[in-house]
This record gives C-alpha cells, sequence and structure tokens, in this order.
C-alpha cells in the first residue's frame, strides 16, 4: 500500500512574529473545520497560561491535508527561554517555515532558530509576515535576512531559499508583493514544492523517536513520536531504547495521528507519520521506539545546558500551608520530577537541606511560567534569586554571555548605553532606521540582565523592546551593582493600616495595600536608600479628643506598586526570597528575625 506523500514542517521564529495565527489560517483554510464552526484566535495556545500571556510555551503539533498531501506542522515557542522546545521540534521535522516581522526583522530569537536548523541542515521558507503593517519594510528586512544567512554560514544551497510574503492574520501569502492572492494558497504550494517528502524505508527496521511528550485526561502520558524507518502496526510487540541503554519490551496498543485539533486512531504508522503513542508507562523524551528483537536506536537529542539556577523550598513563612493544597517537601520532589519528564531543558539538583532543590533553566521567564503553573496547580513554595551558571574551564571562572537587541526612540540612546555600561554591556552595533527609533546591540554578561527590563522600561517610559539570546561561556567580567535600593522590612505581625503607609510612603515605595496582613520580615516596601529599614507598617492612628486644626485630613495614599510574579524574582536580593501561594505572592527577608540578620 502506497502511503500519502508527508511534508513535516516546524514554523519557527521570533517571539509575536505570527507562527500561532498562521497556524490558525492553514486549519482554517485547510477545510477541516466544518463551515460554520467557531475557531478561536492562536487556537493551538491552548493553555491558561499561554492565553493569558499571549505567547506559546509549549511546542504543539497538528496536521492538515492539501491536495492529498499530508502536511504536520509543529508550532513552536518564540520566546529565548523555552528554545528547548524549538530544538526538540527539528528533530520531527524536515524542513521549516522560517517566519519574520516585516516591520521589526530578524532578531535575537531569529537567529537562534536559525542556527538550529542550518546545523539541522534543514531546508527554510522564508516567510515575511506582517505585510499589512504600516510600518512594513519588507525589502530591507528581505535583504538583513540574507545578511543574517550569510553571517551564520550558510551554503548556497540553504540561501537559496523561497521567500513569502504574508498577512496571518487575514489568511493572504503572495509570491511576491505585487501578487493579488486572497488565500494561502501560494505557501501550500511553496511548502509541497520546497520540503522534501519524508525519507525512510518502510521495510526497514522499525525506528520511532520520541520528541516530545502530552497529556490527556483520558489517555494519560501521551508520546509524539516520528517515524524514520520501518512500520509499526497496533498490537506489534516493539522494545524501546531507554535513556540508560535498556530495552523495554511493550506492544502498542494506542495509536493516534493529527488531523486538525483532533486525534484520529491510526492501526499502522509508516515513515514520516508523526504520532501519539498512548499507553506506554514511562516512555521519554529522546527515547527510540525500535524492533524488540533487533533494536536500532536514533542518535540522542541534544539540546543547550542551562543558564540559570534557583533555590526552590518548601514555604517555611508564619503563613504556611494556609492557601495551598501542596506544602511539604515530598509534594515539591515528586512535583519537580514530573516536571523533569516533560520539560528537558530543566535540570534539578539536591541542595544544601532535604527541603531544598536547585532548579536550573534557561531563562527567568521558563522557571517563573513553572512556579506559576505550580501555584495554579495548589502548591506553595519559596524561591531565591536567580543565579547565574558559572563554569570553571582551565582555572577561569567563566561566565554565559548574552547578546542583547534593544529597539527604543532615539530621545533614550543615551540612558540605555549608560545603563548597559554599569552592567559590563558591550555595544557592538547600532542602527538608525531612519524613523526615530534606533537598533542597539549589546555583548552583556546574563548576569547584567536580571532586572534589567523593568528598570530599561521605566528609564524609556514603555517604549523599549528588548530581546536576548545566549552567546556562549566568556571569562569573569567583574563585579555588577545590585539593586541600588534597600528593603522596608515588617517588623511584627498584623494587618498594614493605612495611617502607617502614609508614614512611610515617603521613604520609599510601598508594595503591599493598605489590609494586607503581613508578618515579621516580611518586605512591604523599596527602601530609598541602600539599607535594609525594619518598619511598623500595622501601626494605627492614636485616637485623641483634640481636634487639629487640619482634622481628620483625608489620608492621602500612593497606590503600592504591586509586584507580579517575574517582578518579585528580579526584585529580591541574595538574602531574601519570593514566597508564592496559590492565592498570595509575598516577598521576604531568608530570615525574619530583625536581631538575626
Ligand atoms: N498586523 C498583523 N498582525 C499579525 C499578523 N500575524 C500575527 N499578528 C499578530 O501578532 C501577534 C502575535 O501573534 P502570534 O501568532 O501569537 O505570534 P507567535 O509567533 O505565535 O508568538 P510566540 O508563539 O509567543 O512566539 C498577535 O497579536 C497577532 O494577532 C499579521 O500578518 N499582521
Ligand atoms: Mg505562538
Amino acid at each position: 500500500m502506497p502511503r500519502d506523500s508527508i511534508r513535516n514542517i516546524a514554523i519557527i521564529a521570533h517571539v509575536d512574529h505570527g507562527k500561532t495565527t498562521l497556524v490558525d489560517a492553514m486549519l482554517r483554510q485547510s477545510g477541516i473545520f466544518r463551515a460554520n464552526e467557531e475557531i478561536i484566535e492562536r487556537v493551538m495556545d491552548s493553555n491558561d497560561l499561554e492565553r493569558e500571556r499571549g505567547i506559546t510555551i509549549l511546542a504543539k503539533t497538528t496536521g492538515v491535508r492539501y491536495h492529498g498531501v499530508k502536511i504536520n506542522i509543529v508550532d513552536t515557542p518564540g520566546h529565548s527561554d523555552f528554545g528547548g522546545e524549538v530544538e526538540r521540534a527539528l528533530k520531527m521535522v524536515d524542513g521549516v517555515l522560517l517566519l519574520v516581522d516585516a516591520s521589526e526583522g530578524p532578531l535575537p530569537q531569529t537567529r537562534y532558530v536559525l542556527v538550529k536548523a542550518l546545523e539541522a541542515k534543514l531546508p527554510a521558507i522564508a516567510v515575511i509576515n506582517k505585510i499589512d503593517r504600516p510600518d512594513a519594510r519588507v525589502q530591507e528586512v528581505v535583504n538583513e535576512l540574507y545578511d543574517l544567512f550569510i553571517d551564520l554560514d550558510a551554503t548556497d544551497d540553504q540561501l537559496d531559499f523561497p521567500i513569502l510574503y504574508t498577512n496571518a492574520r487575514a489568511g493572504i501569502a503572495k509570491d511576491s508583493l505585487e501578487d493579488s492572492s486572497g488565500n494561502l494558497r501560494p505557501l501550500f504550494e511553496a511548502i509541497v514544492k520546497h520540503i522534501p517528502d519524508a525519507p525512510g524505508d518502510p521495510e526497514g527496521i522499525l525506528q520511532i523517536l520520541v520528541a516530545n511528550l502530552d497529556y490527556s485526561d483520558y489517555l494519560g502520558r501521551l508520546a509524539i513520536a516520528r517515524v524514520f524507518n520501518g512500520t509499526l502496526r497496533l498490537g506489534d510487540e516493539v522494545g524501546i531504547l531507554k535513556l540508560d541503554g535498556s530495552l523495554q519490551k511493550t506492544k502498542i496498543t494506542k495509536l493516534y495521528s493529527f488531523e486538525g485539533l483532533k486525534r484520529v486512531d491510526e492501526t499502522v504508522g509508516k515513515p514520516g507519520d508523526i504520532l501519539a503513542i498512548a499507553g506506554v508507562e514511562g516512555i521519554n523524551i529522546g527515547e527510540t521506539v525500535t524492533s524488540a528483537t533487533t533494536p536500532s536506536p536514533l542518535p540522542r537529542i541534544q539540546i543547550d545546558e542551562p543558564t540559570i539556577a534557583m533555590i526552590f523550598t518548601i514555604n517555611t513563612s508564619p503563613f504556611a500551608g494556609r492557601e495551598g493544597k501542596y506544602v511539604t517537601s515530598r509534594n515539591l520532589r515528586e512535583r519537580l520530577e514530573k516536571e523533569l519528564l516533560t520539560n528537558v531543558s530543566i535540570r534539578v539538583e539536591d541542595a544544601a537541606s532535604t527541603e531544598t532543590f536547585r532548579v536550573m533553566g534557561r531563562g527567568e521567564l521558563q522557571l517563573a511560567i513553572l512556579i506559576e503553573t505550580m501555584r495554579r496547580e495548589g502548591y506553595e513554595l519559596m524561591v531565591g534569586k536567580p543565579e547565574i551558571l558559572t563554569r570553571t574551564i582551565n582555572g577561569e571562572l567563566q561566565e554565559p554571555l548574552e547578546m542583547l537587541v534593544i529597539d527604543c526612540p532615539e530621545l533614550f540612546l543615551g540612558v540605555v548605553i549608560e545603563k548597559l555600561g554599569s552592567r559590563k554591556g558591550k555595544m557592538t552595533k547600532m542602527v538608525n532606521h531612519g524613523s526615530g527609533r534606533v537598533r542597539l546591540e549589546f555583548d552583556v554578561p546574563t548576569r547584567g540582565l536580571i532586572g534589567l527590563r523593568s528598570e530599561i522600561l521605566t528609564d524609556t517610559r514603555g517604549t523599549a523592546i528588548m530581546n536576548s539570546l545566549f552567546r556562549g561561556y566568556v571569562a569573569w567580567q567583574g563585579d555588577i551593582p545590585r539593586r541600588p535600593t534597600g528593603s522596608l522590612v515588617a517588623d511584627r505581625s498584623g494587618r498594614a493600616t493605612a495611617y502607617a503607609i502614609w508614614n512611610l510612603q515617603e521613604r520609599g515605595e510601598i508594595l503591599i495595600a493598605p489590609g494586607t496582613e503581613v508578618y515579621a520580615g516580611m518586605i512591604v516596601g523599596e527602601n530609598a536608600r541602600a539599607v535594609d529599614l525594619d518598619v511598623n507598617i500595622v501601626k494605627e492612628k492614636k485616637l485623641t479628643n483634640m481636634r487639629a486644626s487640619t482634622a481628620d485630613e483625608a489620608i492621602r495614599l500612593v497606590s503600592p506598586r504591586i509586584l507580579n510574579l517575574e517582578q518579585a524574582i528580579e526584585f529580591i536580593r541574595d538574602d531574601e526570597l519570593v514566597e508564592t501561594t496559590p492565592q498570595s505572592i509575598r516577598l521576604r527577608k531568608k530570615i525574619l528575625q530583625v536581631n538575626k540578620r
């Protein structure tokens, strides 16, 4: 039985350049939805945090048909912290759609994903998206894209990529800007023409790579896997080559392929197919499903190492256990172990005590998403300030370096350069597009990025856009000054009063609202001076019979700066922690008692 022609592609790009929106349009136009069926925007961003934040966090697979050709599409996240998802997605596909925003042009993550695609020798189709933007500068962006390929030592073949121009939101693709296309047909045609049909020998030894995991309430753990060789039949006994080299024999009894947003039952898997395999206990990313008698492994999935670490520990604050369901070190350990199964770009180590774990990842956002997910599941925990993972090579202490791109109005050039200078950033490039905005590139230690975003946004009144990309390790760059302020710390427990806040707000910025319950050692504000200050934030106004001349002047409170999780993580210093529970995010000193600090 000849199999259908298959194209497996990943959509890769910098964050927000329109990948998920393009997948929406491809789904709509491939006719898998009934005419009257409503599909929500960015339908592939299916988990709560993805929808709330408007970003893709996990790579996801879907499949469409175009004139009898099955096109499996892997939508990937664009944010650099989730680069591990992209690396794995690329293991399943035979080509990529490299999207670039027609106004923003190639940005750090464009570079990153292209490096990975070129390394994997995957042919690319360039897609210049958002051509409808009033500030689109299509020809320049195309040139920048060629420059990027050349800069990355692309071969002549790789440089010979087709270019399409799209408005993903409207579902239009064109071969040239002048075309009058009203749909995505040119894109589908380009995929069929330029991306090779999936290779592999249906008669060969079975080789299926597990590249991702998913979970279904009905089916439990699902392995998302690509068939490279051989044919898998439902009910066959197969071997799973585990990461430790052992062979686990099992029967595959539940097999699905992707059609639009649905999983459909399958009885066979052939080379090129991307499948979901259910019902296999303990199956893991990177393992090969192969012949039980003549096993043949596929190469391991290698992915980049983590660059930052954070301490995760149980909640020991006086309010521990009030709001969460899972509060013990055992709960925490089990949850982190579960995370390791699906989230291959993080690592977990035991730290100083049995209650403490060192969790390593690609960036603050990646770890913040994990913490946020755990809060929502009912966990209470405390986390420490992110630290950079250094290494020592031939006696030299080295630290991670990032390429940072900041786009800001010319007006703020000075403050941005100054800020980066104090964080050991070296400017490598400055481009003035003549639009009143400039684009600056820096090499800066990863350490220098912690807390930078909020400062730059304040300095540029919210107008700067910044993006960074891990570059590699360099010699330790020396001291970087920390937050120049101290903390206002509650010296006793109680409820914060408006009166006390009113008295304190000149000293710095208050981080809690009146009425908030506090404990001794909890951080309630940012001290304008460099030292910590213990304050009584629960003080009541003394009632007297006397009426002052300014009798009972209404208390005017500046509204508090309530930090969200990422801001809290950026705020804390070495001797401080963020306490998170399903309901609250609190900041505290590691040592609560004043006299022991
Ligand atoms: N004007 C315009 N806006 C677009 C177009 N395509 C996408 N957008 C918008 O760009 C924003 C980001 O789109 P997404 O599809 O979420 O981008 P993404 O690349 O999937 O983002 P990540 O997965 O987080 O990296 C959304 O607000 C889209 O509506 C387009 O062609 N034109
Ligand atoms: Mg997306």
